[in-house]
């Protein structure tokens, strides 16, 4: 591996070369939302893009660093706001690192016993996401989410844990304010 550089827009968080983009439309987030009337009315409408990412092409092994750009629209599916699938690592020694760049959001994290946590995301902020901790970021402002984040390259990705158990707590809007609820179709591991 050669040492390489990138661009990032800082308005638009696109990388326009060097990246292989990830795109998540309604569509790809069923089952993920509390409102399902309410995310099959979207997908109709116009399905639109949720978030997308770009990711730096780096090799997924032990010793280097995947780094990538999130971006997540503003928007919701009923009273739930826009976020990501959310996953743990596949190698669930793994941390990582995000940093704030554009926009207002939420990190909820949460372990596999159920332990929970929510951190505030603003431009600047830098968050640390230790081992063993599943993260799912959520857009609770009006204009797009962006950061950056940066884990070992054999980090992996496991989605089919949230998939099927879900996160304790959902984050909706309440009188034009994020607010956050528990969710009633979590399903604690046994
Ligand atoms: C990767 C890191 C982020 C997310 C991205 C999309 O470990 O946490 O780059 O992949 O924000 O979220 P998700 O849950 O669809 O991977
Ligand atoms: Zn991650």
């Amino acid at each position: 591996m050669k040492p390489l550089v990138n661009r990032m827009d800082l308005l638009t968080g696109e990388v326009p070369s060097g990246a292989t983009v990830v795109i998540r439309r309604a569509s790809d987030m069923k089952g993920l939302y509390q409102n399902r009337v309410a995310l099959e009315g979207l997908i109709k409408a116009k399905d639109p893009v949720v978030y997308q990412v770009y990711n730096v092409a780096v090799p997924e092994r032990n010793g280097e660093l995947q780094h990538c750009v999130s971006i997540i629209y503003p928007g919701k599916v009923g009273d739930e706001y826009f976020m990501t699938k959310g996953h743990f690592h596949a190698r669930r020694d793994t941390a990582e690192v995000y940093l704030g760049l554009r926009g207002k959001g939420k990190l909820l994290l949460q372990t596999e016993k159920g332990e929970i946590e929510v951190l505030d995301m603003f431009p600047g902020s830098i968050l640390y996401i230790p081992p063993y901790w599943g993260h799912r970021t959520v857009n609770v402002g009006d204009e797009p989410l962006i950061f950056f984040a940066i884990y070992p390259g054999d980090a992996g990705h496991d989605y089919q844990t949230i998939e099927a158990h879900g996160f304790r707590k959902v984050i909706v809007e309440r009188d034009g304010k994020p607010v956050l609820v528990d969710n009633p179709n979590y399903r604690p591991s046994t």
